[in-house]
């Protein structure tokens, strides 16, 4: 199967067609096809935006055959409902990014339509100002190079697959860290959310507690900027929302007096996990390491191999200057995976693979938008259907046997611009 027809069945549903061809291989069928079109992807109030995709894709429906005899649908459909949930975030998240790549690489695909060593060159122009990163692009378009030789890809209309799987492959490769929460059970987990003002900590902690309490978790957060006048009300406003318990201090306390009351609070109450909030100020450096150190101490002395998780948040909408900042917060404090925020408000979203591939740390979650909902946790090909995702529905799958020699076989089908 091609990676796009992949992609495409995953994270939008199978077109009607599959869905007829597995209605009419269905024997039981009963006709179930006029059942209303709300789907469960309504739960959580998705973006509608997400929906405006192409009539002829369908979200996965549910039939009555898709419920056994106790009302549960089967984990395959509840995967697949996920899934296409999933997809459907990330579509609306990365709207703007996706306009520009799309937009972008169709322009090169038209205007240099063979493989050269120009069009090349035009592709790493394209993608370090998507944000992607110097050395990022090198090693993606060295290994397209290669891939175009050995495939022996003379028209850049079929690069166009092979690009995007490429940027999945890359970010793959560098998989000494995982994406993965370090949230165990039956323990105190404590996460510390770290970075510079207006990046989205608070709103990301309000996100997460809600996440984590939609899986069955007990949650509490402690209110650790106490410098800023407003950001402990900001989270008690979260706290409400959520509905979990904030431990705070007036403003102005120390934050690792806040954090210590916090976590005595937690272990009595029995908490799964409790999500600190820290001031920000990365003007004054040394201020700033003491304070996440003394945080750190009062944290590590109460619960031994805690923090389990220090965040740190990034704004995806400030491209370089994100990077540079999570260069200084390595300098004063660990940090065991990035969140970047805001990932809906830049057309720039090739951020993540600079991230990922410059600074050698994990982005775990992505925000993508401002609702409850709207905190990701990340994923490469989530990611790159986001980015791709009109090019990936558009993809009329060629048979598997037909693949190979499709090269040769394509006139006809071809309709660029002269
Ligand atoms: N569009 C968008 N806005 C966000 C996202 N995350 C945070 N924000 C906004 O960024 C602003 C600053 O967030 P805040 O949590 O107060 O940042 P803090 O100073 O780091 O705690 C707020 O207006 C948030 O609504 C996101 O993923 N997408
Ligand atoms: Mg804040």
């Amino acid at each position: 199967m091609s990676f796009f027809k992949r992609l495409k069945d995953k994270f939008s549903g199978k077109s009607e067609n599959d869905i007829q061809k597995e209605l009419n291989e269905d024997v039981e069928s009963d006709a179930s096809s006029d059942s209303d079109t709300s789907t469960e992807s309504d739960d959580l109030n998705l973006n509608e935006t997400a929906e405006d995709s192409k009539p002829k894709k369908k979200p996965k429906k549910l039939s009555e055959a898709d419920f056994d005899e106790d009302g549960l649908i089967s984990i395959e459909d509840f995967e697949e409902i996920e899934a296409q949930k999933i997809g459907a975030k990330f579509k609306a998240g990365l709207e703007k990014s996706r306009q520009n790549f799309q937009e972008q690489l169709n322009n090169l695909i038209a205007r240099y339509r063979k493989v050269d060593e120009d069009f090349f060159e035009a592709l790493e122009e394209m993608l370090i100002t998507a944000d992607v990163g110097f050395n990022t692009v090198m090693k993606l378009t060295d290994e397209l190079r290669t891939e175009a030789q050995r495939r022996n890809i003379q028209e850049t209309e079929d690069l166009r697959e092979v690009i995007v799987e490429k940027i999945v492959e890359i970010y793959h490769q560098e998989d000494e860290h995982s994406e993965a929460m370090n949230i165990e059970d039956g323990r105190l987990n404590v996460i510390l959310m770290v970075g510079v003002n207006g990046v989205g900590k608070t709103t990301t902690i309000g996100k997460l507690a809600y996440r984590y309490q939609q899986e069955g978790k007990k949650v509490m957060l402690a209110a650790g900027d106490t410098f800023r006048a407003g950001a402990i009300q900001q989270l008690q406003v979260w706290g409400e929302r959520v509905g979990v318990e904030v431990v705070s201090q007036s403003e102005g306390s120390d934050p690792a007096a806040v954090v210590y009351d916090a976590i005595n609070a937690a272990k009595n109450k029995g908490v799964d996990i409790l999500i600190c909030d820290t001031a920000g100020r990365l003007q004054n450096k040394s201020n700033l390491m003491q304070e996440l150190d003394k945080m750190k101490r009062v944290i590590s002395r109460a619960i031994p191999d805690a923090p389990h998780e220090a965040l740190l948040c990034l704004d995806a909408t400030t491209g370089q200057n994100a990077l540079s900042q999570a260069r200084s917060f390595k300098e004063v404090t660990n940090v065991s995976g990035i969140v970047l925020t805001k990932l809906d408000g830049t057309a720039k979203g090739g951020i993540v693979l600079a991230i990922r591939n410059e600074l050698h740390i994990p982005v775990k979650y992505v925000g993508l938008g401002e609702k409850l909902d709207d905190l990701q946790p990340f994923n490469p090909e989530s990611y790159v259907y986001g980015l791709f995702a009109d090019m990936i529905e558009q993809n009329e799958d060629i048979p598997d046997e037909l693949v190979e020699s499709s090269n040769e076989t394509e006139e006809g089908t071809q309709d660029g611009p002269k």
